[in-house]
C-alpha cells in the first residue's frame, strides 16, 4: 500500500490502472474460471464459463468506468440523471463484447474451451426490469448516451424478480416468477458505502432555530436503507463506460435491533420484511396503474435515494451552496412514475440545507424535465391524499404548498375563473381527493416532452391544453429511437456484414450513414444477397418456433409478425380477425392471389387484465384449429410465441417480412418495435399512429401499407358507430363473425369468446375494430400483391432499412442533449488508458 498525501491508501500499481492487454484476456478467463469461481472442468452447463467470461469483460468495463467518472468529476461536468422505474436491459454479454470490440479475442479464448459465445450466452438471463416499450427505451437511451460519450447516469430499482415468465397452458397465459438473480448477476458491483436512508411514515413538527426561524421536521419515520448496485454501460468503441445505479431496499440495523432487544422477534422480522419488499418485484402493468401502496413506496424509494445521491455528491464537491446546482444537474423523469422527485428535491433543499422556498423552487424547476409516454386515461397516475399523508407526510405538505403557489398563478392568468383552478389543481377534489402526478411533473419541470410528433401534438391540444397555454415553451417533441447496436449490429450479424461490405461499418456509430444503402436498391446481385440474409434469419426463427411451440414455420412463406404487450388498443384482435378471414378464404377455396403466410404473435398480458388474457386464449385456439387443418397448411400457419422478451425479439425482428403496427389511431404514443422491424428490412402495415407516421414519411408512402381511421376522425366515427351494421354489410367480416359465433374455435368450451365478440359488436367499442377491418383486409391484399413480386418487395425492404436512420436512439439522445440537457461529450483517449488496454 502507498500512503497518499490526502490520506487515501491506494494499492500499488492501481493508480495507473491494471494492465489488461490482448494476451491477458485468455488468462483472465482461466483465472476467473479456476480461482474466482473455483471450477476445474466445463460441465454440462455452460453457466460457469459464462460467468467467468462476464467477469473477464467486467474487469475491462470497470477500468473504463473509473476513468469516465474521474473525468466527469475532475472537469466538473454538467450531467443528467435519468430516473426510471424500469430498465429493460436484456442480456449484457454480447453487447459488451460488441461495444468493447472484443469479438476476436473472445472467440479465440473460447476456442480453448471448445465453445463459442453464441453457445455460452444462452446461460445469461435477461435483465427484465421493465414491462415493454418504456423500459426498453430507457435501456436504448443508456446505450446511446454512452456511445455519444454523454455524462448520463441511470437510476432505477434492483428488482429481485423482474417481468414474470409467461408460459401457455391449454391456450391460457400462466405467470411464473422471474428469479433472474438466482445464479448471480456478474455485471453488478455493490457500493454499500453509498447507501441512503429513505423515510416512510411518521409525522411532521415545527421547530424554531437559534435565529428564530421556523422549520418543519419529518419525525418518527421508519427508515429503509437504499443500497446501490452499479451496472456498467459501455459506449460503442469510445472507452466511455457510464453507470446504471440500481437501488436495493434493506432494513436498517436499528429496525430489528430495537424490536429485537425488546424481545419482539417476530415484529423485528416483520419490519425487515416490509423494508425488503420494496424492491422485491416489478409491477407487471403496462400502460395502466393500479394505485397500490407498495408501488408508491417504490416510486418514493427510487426518487429519494437518487436525489440524495446526487445532492450528497454535490455537497462533497461544492459544499452546501446550491446557487450553481442547476448549472450542473438535470433530472429526466421517465413518465410520472418518479415525479415525486420534484417534491423530494424541494424537501432536501429546504429541510436539510435550509434554503428558502423561492430559491429551492428556482433550482428544482431548472433541473427537472418530464417525458410523457401515454395519453391513455387509465395510465395517468393519481395517488390518494390520505395515502400520501400516511406514508409521506412531509412530502404532502410540500405538494400542497407547490399547489397553492401554482393556483395563485392560475388565478392571475384567468382571473375569477374557479373552474380553471379546479381543472388545473394538483389535487383532484372528490370523496377521496387525489394528487395528479402529471400535473406535479409539469409544474415542477422546465421541459415537458412527448415521444412522437403526433403524440406531442395531442398532448398540447388535449390532455395538457391549459398547461400549454400557460407555458408554450416548456413543450417539445422527442421522437423515440432504438439503438442500432443491439437492434441491427448485434441481432442481425448476417445483414450487418452485408451492409458493411457495401457501405462500410461506420453506420454502427453514425447511423445517418445507413441511407447510403439506397444506392443499391436496384442492384440485382445485392437483392439476392439481401434475400439470402433474410432467409438465414428466418431459419433461426423457424427453429425457435419449433422449439417453443412445436409448430412448423417455413422460410419460403411470408413472416407476418405482431409482438408487443397484449392490449386492446394495440388490436391484436384485428390481426387475428384477419387470420380467421384468410382461413375462411382457404376453406371456401378462394385462394387466388393468396401468398402463403406464417403469422406470429407474442406478448404478455398484465395478470389482472381480463380481456387481454381472453385475446391470448383466442389466438391460441385459432392457431390450433388452423395448424391441424391440412387444407390450410400450404397457405397459413399461426403461432403464439410464449414469453416474448428482449432476447426473443433479437431473433424475431431480423426474420420478419411484415411488421404489424395496427393500434387505434391516437392511442399508441410512439411504439419502438416498429423501428426495430424497419431497421431490419421489414415492411410495415399500420395505422397513422405514433411513430408509424414518421416511419411512413421517412420511407415514402409507396413503401408502407396504410389503413384505418385517422386520429382526428375518431370522435366523429364514435358518435355514429354501428358495428352490427358494418358486419352485415361486409361479407368478409360477416363470415369471420359467424365462424366465431358458431363456436368454431371453442367447440368444447361454449361461450368462451362471447366477451370478445360482444366487444366487437358494441357501439361503444373504443378501439373501432369493426370499423378498420375492411381497410385492413384491403391493405393486406396489397401486401400479398407486393410480396408476390420478390424483386419489388426486396427493393422496398432495402429502402426501409436505408430510411431508418432517424429512428436511431442516437438521434433522439442528441436532441435531448441539444434541446433539454445541454451536455458536452466526454473524451477518453487510448492514452488515458495507456496501461488499461483492450
Ligand atoms: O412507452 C413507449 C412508447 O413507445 C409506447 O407507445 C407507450 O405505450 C409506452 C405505466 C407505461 N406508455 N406508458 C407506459 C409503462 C408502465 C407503467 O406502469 C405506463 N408505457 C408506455 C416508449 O415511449
Amino acid at each position: 500500500m502507498v500512503k497518499q498525501s490526502d490520506q487515501v491508501c491506494v494499492v500499488k500499481g492501481w493508480q495507473e490502472g491494471p494492465v489488461i492487454d490482448e494476451s491477458t484476456l485468455k488468462d483472465d478467463l482461466t483465472r476467473h474460471f479456476y480461482y474466482t469461481l473455483g471450477r476445474d472442468k466445463v460441465g454440462e452447463s455452460q453457466h460457469y464459463l459464462y460467468h467467468a467470461l462476464a467477469l473477464t469483460i467486467r474487469d475491462r468495463l470497470v477500468a473504463r468506468c473509473r476513468e469516465t467518472n474521474q473525468q466527469i468529476k475532475q472537469e466538473k461536468r454538467r450531467k443528467t440523471a435519468y430516473l426510471s422505474l424500469e430498465f429493460l436491459m436484456g442480456r449484457a454479454l454480447g453487447n459488451a463484447v460488441l461495444n468493447l470490440d472484443l469479438d476476436e479475442q473472445v472467440s479465440s479464448a473460447l476456442q480453448e474451451y471448445c465453445t463459442t459465445i453464441e453457445t455460452i450466452e444462452d446461460a445469461e438471463h435477461d435483465a427484465g426490469l421493465g414491462n415493454g416499450g418504456l423500459g426498453r427505451l430507457a435501456a436504448c437511451f443508456l446505450d446511446s448516451c454512452a456511445s455519444l460519450a454523454l455524462p448520463v447516469i441511470g437510476y432505477g430499482l434492483r428488482y429481485e424478480y423482474g417481468m414474470f415468465n409467461q408460459s401457455i397452458k391449454d391456450g391460457n397465459q400462466i405467470e411464473q416468477p422471474d428469479n433472474w438473480l438466482r445464479e448471480g448477476h456478474p455485471w453488478e458491483l455493490s457500493a454499500p458505502e453509498h447507501a441512503k436512508r429513505v423515510k416512510f411514515g411518521g409525522y411532521v413538527q415545527s421547530y424554531t432555530d437559534k435565529f428564530g426561524r421556523e422549520h418543519r421536521q419529518w419525525m418518527g419515520s421508519q427508515d429503509v436503507l437504499a443500497v446501490p448496485y452499479d451496472v456498467p454501460v459501455p459506449g460503442y468503441k469510445n472507452n466511455i463506460v457510464n453507470t446504471l445505479r440500481l437501488w436495493k431496499s434493506e432494513a436498517t440495523d436499528e429496525f430489528n435491533l430495537t424490536e429485537f432487544n425488546a424481545g419482539s422477534y417476530s415484529e423485528a422480522v416483520a419490519q425487515k420484511n416490509l423494508a425488503e419488499q420494496i424492491t422485491m418485484v416489478l409491477y407487471p402493468n403496462d400502460s395502466s396503474e393500479n394505485g397500490k401502496e407498495l408501488r408508491l413506496r417504490q416510486q418514493y424509494f427510487l426518487s429519494s435515494a437518487s436525489i440524495q445521491d446526487v445532492v450528497d455528491q454535490w455537497v462533497s464537491q461544492h459544499g452546501e451552496s446550491f446557487s450553481d446546482f442547476a448549472d450542473f444537474h438535470v433530472f429526466q423523469l421517465n413518465d410520472t412514475h418518479p415525479s415525486i422527485a420534484v417534491a423530494e428535491l424541494m424537501r432536501i433543499l429546504i429541510d436539510d440545507y435550509e434554503l428558502d422556498w423561492n430559491d429551492a423552487w428556482q433550482i428544482t424547476t431548472k433541473t427537472m424535465a418530464y417525458t410523457n409516454h401515454t395519453l391513455l386515461p387509465e395510465a395517468l397516475e393519481k395517488w390518494s391524499v390520505s395515502l400520501f399523508s400516511k406514508l409521506l407526510p412531509r412530502i404532502l405538505e410540500i405538494v400542497y404548498e407547490i399547489n397553492a403557489r401554482f393556483l395563485a398563478q392560475v388565478a392571475q392568468q384567468w382571473p375569477g375563473n374557479v373552474e380553471k383552478q379546479r381543472a388545473l389543481s394538483l389535487i383532484e377534489e372528490g370523496d377521496e381527493p387525489q394528487i395528479r402526478m402529471a400535473y406535479l411533473a409539469i409544474v415542477g419541470s422546465y421541459s415537458v416532452n412527448g415521444v412522437a410528433a403526433l403524440h406531442t401534438e395531442l398532448l398540447k391540444a388535449g390532455l395538457f391544453k391549459e398547461f400549454y397555454a400557460l407555458w408554450p415553451d416548456k413543450f417539445n417533441n422527442k421522437t423515440n429511437g432504438v439503438t442500432p447496436r443491439r437492434w441491427l449490429a448485434l441481432c442481425n450479424p448476417v445483414l450487418s456484414e452485408l451492409i458493411g461490405e457495401k457501405i462500410g461499418h461506420d453506420w454502427v456509430k453514425n447511423f445517418t450513414k445507413i441511407s447510403d444503402l439506397r444506392r443499391f436498391y436496384d442492384d440485382k446481385a445485392f437483392h439476392e444477397q439481401w434475400q439470402n440474409a433474410k432467409r438465414e434469419n428466418k431459419q433461426r426463427l423457424v427453429d425457435l418456433v419449433k422449439a417453443r411451440c412445436d409448430i412448423n414455420f417455413d422460410v419460403s412463406m411470408m413472416f407476418d409478425v405482431q409482438v408487443k404487450r397484449i392490449h386492446e388498443y394495440k388490436r391484436q384482435l384485428l390481426n387475428i380477425l384477419h387470420v380467421i378471414h384468410l382461413y375462411d378464404r382457404i376453406r371456401r377455396g378462394d385462394t387466388q392471389g393468396l401468398v402463403p403466410r406464417c403469422v406470429l404473435l407474442g406478448g404478455k398480458a398484465a395478470p389482472g387484465y381480463y380481456m387481454a388474457k381472453k385475446i391470448i386464449k383466442l389466438i391460441n385456439n385459432v392457431a390450433e384449429v388452423i395448424n391441424k387443418d391440412p387444407q390450410a397448411a400450404p397457405y397459413l400457419r399461426v403461432a403464439f410465441l410464449p414469453n416474448y422478451n428482449v432476447t426473443a425479439m433479437e431473433v424475431i425482428c431480423p426474420a420478419t417480412d411484415l411488421s404489424e403496427q395496427v393500434s387505434t389511431a391516437g392511442k399508441e404514443a410512439s411504439g419502438t418495435g416498429n423501428m426495430k422491424f424497419m431497421m431490419n428490412g421489414a415492411l410495415t402495415i399500420g395505422t397513422l399512429d405514433g411513430a408509424n407516421i414518421e416511419i411512413r414519411d421517412a420511407v415514402g408512402a409507396d413503401n408502407f401499407f396504410l389503413f384505418g381511421a385517422q386520429a382526428h376522425e375518431i370522435d366523429d366515427i364514435k358518435s355514429r358507430y354501428n358495428p352490427e351494421h358494418l358486419i352485415s354489410q361486409n361479407s368478409d367480416l360477416k363470415n369471420v363473425m359467424q365462424l366465431l359465433d358458431s363456436g368454431h374455435f371453442n367447440l368444447f368450451e361454449p361461450c368462451l369468446f362471447d366477451d370478445i365478440t360482444n366487444a366487437i359488436k358494441s357501439p361503444h367499442d373504443p378501439w373501432l375494430v369493426a370499423h378498420d377491418f375492411e381497410s385492413y383486409v384491403a391493405a393486406q391484399k396489397e401486401v400479398d400483391k407486393a410480396y408476390a413480386d420478390q424483386t419489388y418487395w426486396t427493393q422496398m425492404s432495402i429502402l426501409n432499412t436505408a430510411a431508418s436512420g432517424m429512428f436511431s436512439s442516437d438521434r433522439t439522445i442528441s436532441q435531448y442533449s441539444e434541446d433539454i440537457w445541454h451536455l458536452e461529450p466526454l473524451n477518453i483517449s487510448e492514452t488515458d488508458l495507456t496501461t488499461t488496454k483492450s
